[in-house]
C-alpha cells in the first residue's frame, strides 16, 4: 500500500492570486489571508502576483488565461457573492465555482477555491476574519498542499 499527502509548503512556488473587486471590502480581507498564508508557508513576495478582475464572474477566464501563460505553479482564486434580493446571485455564483473547477481539471494545476458564497454581509465578515476564520487563508494553503501533493505524485511517476 502507498499512501501519498501534501503539506504545504511554498518555496519556489510561482503563485498567482486571482481577487474580484465586487464587495472589495470582503475580497481585500481575502487577499490579506491568502499571502498571509503563501508567505508564512515559505512563498518568497516577489513569487506572487496578485491579478484584479471587476467580479466573480471574471475569476475563471482570468484563471484560464494566467495558467495558460505556464508562469504559476498554483492560483488561488478569490471573491465573493452575496445573495441580497436578486437571483443574478445564483447565476454568478454558480458559474464562478463551475468555471473555476473547470479551469483547475483542465490545466491539472490546483486552485485554491476562496470565493465565498454567502446570504448575508455579517456571513461574509465572519469568514474573513470573523469567528469562521479567513477563508482567504484556507484556500491558499489548500492550493499549496495540492501543489506539494502533485509534487509527490511526480516523483513516484519518475521512478
Ligand atoms: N460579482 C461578485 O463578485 N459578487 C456579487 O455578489 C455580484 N452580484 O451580486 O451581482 C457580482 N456581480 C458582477 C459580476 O461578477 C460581473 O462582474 C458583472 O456581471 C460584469 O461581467
Amino acid at each position: 500500500m502507498a499512501e501519498f499527502a501534501g503539506t504545504p509548503t511554498g518555496r519556489g512556488a510561482h503563485v498567482g492570486v486571482v481577487a474580484s473587486r465586487f464587495n472589495e471590502t470582503i475580497t481585500r480581507r481575502l487577499v490579506d489571508g491568502a499571502l498571509d498564508a503563501l508567505v508564512r508557508h515559505g512563498v518568497a513576495l516577489d513569487d506572487i502576483d496578485v491579478v484584479w478582475v471587476p467580479g466573480a464572474w471574471e475569476l475563471p477566464v482570468a484563471a484560464r488565461r494566467l495558467l495558460g501563460s505556464g508562469r504559476y505553479d498554483v492560483l488561488v482564486a478569490l471573491g465573493a457573492v452575496i445573495r441580497g434580493d436578486t437571483p443574478h446571485f445564483d447565476y454568478v455564483a454558480g458559474e464562478a465555482s463551475r468555471g473555476i473547477a473547470q479551469a483547475s481539471e483542465e490545466y491539472e494545476t490546483p486552485i485554491g477555491f476562496g470565493l465565498l458564497t454567502c446570504d448575508t454581509m455579517e456571513q461574509a465578515e465572519a469568514r474573513t476574519g470573523g469567528a469562521h476564520g479567513n477563508k482567504g487563508w484556507d484556500a491558499a494553503l489548500a492550493a499549496l498542499e495540492m501543489s506539494d501533493l502533485f509534487e509527490r505524485l511526480d516523483a513516484t511517476d519518475a521512478e
